[in-house]
């Protein structure tokens, strides 16, 4: 590094790093998630999926990104639609089960959540949680307008929220609460942009009930997860740092969603941790959420 690079740098940069012409893996990058990240894809060991007896069979976690498709299950499930009877199956990202034959099989990305509905001739693997939100709202015909316009407003925030999230997980939560030691650049950086993100969303609830208007939709139940979740403190113990309670309208739009006894069931699906009266490791009849 040249003097004058240097003099650019604020003082608290990491002045001794220089990547290499090509990167090689060498080491565990040391932080949270070091013993399952790696950098090829596929299968790292034999393990068959379960297969229990409703039609939708789920793989997933109670992370954000499952929750979104427990709590759409859950809400189709409110609407009499018994078609939406599922099993849930446990996948312990942090022990590598997303790596084991069978998931691959569904998602070849190897990430929670992911779905087989076994209701047709042939099984239909689906994964990518917006992915699975948008097959089930058209299964069923349920939380998607109809009409056109109000359709595309509703893909729009669905797939705002997808380009959105990683920035406030893989990001922010990475450098806030993950990573081995804190870059100041590195927190910087992505809480200018959750900020910006959540900046974005109350300006837009201000003036609209839900993401897509007066209707709650596949994407509420899509920015719920995480961007609810932020308000009430439940992602990385960030709430004072982002300062969320400022964001008012995001705030009144997450205690509503939040009411909803389909969203109190399902994102207690699949979780193995908080209070114990808050957990189901798996969820196989609508009885287990009782
Ligand atoms: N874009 C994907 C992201 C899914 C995702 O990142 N899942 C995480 C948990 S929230 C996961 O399975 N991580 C395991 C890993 O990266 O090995 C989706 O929305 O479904």
């Amino acid at each position: 590094m040249s003097d004058s690079d240097k003099e650019s740098k604020p003082a608290n940069y990491p002045a001794d790093y220089q990547p290499a012409r090509v990167w090689t893996w060498e080491e565990p990058s040391g932080g949270t998630w070091a013993s399952i990240n790696k950098p090829v894809s596929g299968a790292t060991h034999e393990k068959e999926l379960p297969v229990g007896k409703h039609p939708l069979q789920l793989y997933s976690l109670a992370t954000p990104n499952g929750v979104k498709v427990t709590v759409m299950l859950e809400e189709l499930l409110a609407l009499g639609h018994t078609g939406a009877e599922y099993d849930a199956y446990l996948i312990k990202i942090g022990e590598g089960d997303q790596f084991g034959s069978g998931f691959v099989e569904v998602n070849p990305n190897s990430k929670i959540p992911a779905l087989m509905d076994h209701s047709g001739t042939e099984p239909v693997r689906v994964f990518e949680s917006a992915s699975i939100l948008l097959y089930l709202a058209e299964k069923f015909g349920e939380f998607i307008p109809n009409e056109s316009v109000a359709r595309t407003q509703c893909m729009n925030w669905l797939f705002w929220q997808m380009g959105s999230a990683p920035y406030l997980g893989g990001g922010f939560g990475h450098f806030y609460a993950y990573a081995p030691f804190k870059i100041e650049y590195c927190i910087d950086r992505f809480t200018m942009e959750v900020k910006r993100q959540l900046d974005v969303l109350d300006k837009h609830l201000e003036r609209n009930t839900y993401m897509a208007g007066d209707m709650y939709t596949i994407a509420d139940i899509a920015i719920w997860p995480w961007y609810g979740n932020l308000m009430f403190n439940n992602l990385y113990d960030a709430s004072e740092f982002l300062d969320t309670a400022s964001y008012k309208h995001v705030n009144r739009w997450a205690e509503a969603i939040a009411e909803r006894p389909a969203v109190k069931r399902g994102r207690r699906v699949n979780k193995t941790w908080g209070e114990e009266n808050e957990q189901l490791a798996e969820r196989h009849d609508a009885s287990d959420l009782d």
